[in-house]
């Protein structure tokens, strides 16, 4: 115990204080349901209405006409979206959300009870857009609320109306009807990390080799349609999300293949991985053409932090493509292999560093 304590510290004490990457020890489940990450949803929020107030009479055994004694209806429910960090994706998220109405009013003053607010949770990092498409939430801190669509206000009972001109009000109000709005709610940071590469780049290999996401890797283009995510486990505790995107292919932006419109998810990634398959013959041009879409698709994206993944260094002559691609550009070239694992603890210590540098 003493001696894998002493070695456990110079391990540590060689890497410089740089956390290591920690291999999972539990085998990835055999299950063939794939899950899907649902990062867009159309809701619709309706409040809860408010009680309906009482019209009520009291009678006494000793005064007949003990007065008017109908109670307040209570308050319809507020639909609330939260932005928290136990949620990761909208899968959660119905459709229609819908708050408890507030409890009518009854005799002997009684006031109905407030309905409790509907609370739903959302990831970090969640866009709130109304029926036009304006922006209109931003919910990018733990803890942050916006009210979605309010409740109604409970209805007066007759005892409120008793005025000096009337002792006895036969009247009361009806509970006022919730909000009834629609919204389309959008997850934008999805990840701290985002993979942006060629279609048979190696993206989804990569992503399973470094966590315990199982996205589809086959041999040819466009086998990921929709973002996949994966966490890296540092022997820190840290947890490092990273997205596999999509492919990107020339004019994209002119929407071939499948457009750019999922680049949305690296807009708040801290940081962009470009997986390079150096067995093709100009990996550099491939490197110009990502950058190129990348800046169709916004100017600021392109200046996020950036690391070149080398991938399929394993076939032969993959090697010398991995030179002429470092002299092209001043962005690190890690190069790897995601299929037979080559390389990947540097990889994971480097996405570290660019990770912690941009916290
Ligand atoms: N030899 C070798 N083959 C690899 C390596 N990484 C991925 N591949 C192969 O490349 C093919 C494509 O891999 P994917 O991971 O599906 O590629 P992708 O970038 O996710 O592709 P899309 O989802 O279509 O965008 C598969 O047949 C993999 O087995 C590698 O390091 N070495
Ligand atoms: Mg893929």
């Amino acid at each position: 115990m003493f001696r894998r304590s002493i070695s456990f510290c110079i391990t540590r004490f060689y890497c410089q204080g740089i956390a290591q990457p920690l291999r999972s020890r539990k085998p990835k489940s055999q299950s063939v349901k794939a899950q899907h990450f649902i990062d867009f949803k159309r809701i619709k929020a309706l409040g809860g209405s408010g009680g309906d107030g009482c019209i009520s009479f009291l009678h006494l055994w000793s005064n007949e006409f003990a007065g008017p004694d109908g109670g307040d209806g209570g308050h319809g429910g507020h639909v609330v979206l939260k932005a928290s960090m136990d949620v990761k994706d909208l899968t959660h998220v119905l459709s229609i959300l819908k708050a408890e109405p507030g409890e009518r009013g009854s005799n002997k003053d009684c006031n109905g009870k407030n309905a409790d607010h509907f609370i739903v949770n959302v990831p970090i990092g969640t866009v709130v857009k109304n029926e036009r498409g304006k922006v209109i939430a931003d919910l990018s801190e733990e803890g942050l609320m916006f009210v979605a669509a309010r409740g109604g206000a409970g209805g007066k009972g007759n005892h409120f109306f008793i005025s000096d001109t009337m002792q006895a009000p036969e009247i009361c109000e009806y509970g006022a009807k919730g909000e009834q709005l629609e919204y389309s709610i959008e997850l934008r940071s999805m990840a701290h990390i985002g993979m942006i590469g060629f279609p048979n780049a190696g993206k989804s290999t990569l992503l399973r080799a470094i966590s315990r996401a199982r996205p589809k890797v086959a041999p040819y283009p466009f086998t990921t349609l929709k973002p996949h995510l994966g966490m890296i486990q540092y022997d820190d505790y840290e947890q490092i999300a990273v997205a596999d995107l999509p492919g990107l292919i020339p004019d994209s932006h002119k929407n071939k293949g499948l457009g750019i419109q999922f680049l949305k998810h690296a807009e708040r990634c801290s940081g962009l991985l470009f997986v390079i398959d150096v067995s093709n013959e100009n990996p550099c041009d491939h490197l110009d053409t990502l950058k190129y879409e990348l800046s169709q698709f916004s100017d600021e994206l392109i200046q996020r932090p950036q690391l070149i993944v080398a991938n399929k260094i394993d076939i032969p002559g993959a090697f010398d493509n991995v030179k002429i691609l470092k002299d092209s550009t001043d962005i690190p070239v890690i190069p790897v292999s995601a299929k037979i694992g080559t390389n990947l603890s540097e990889l994971l210590q480097e996405i570290r560093r660019m990770y912690d540098k941009n916290k």
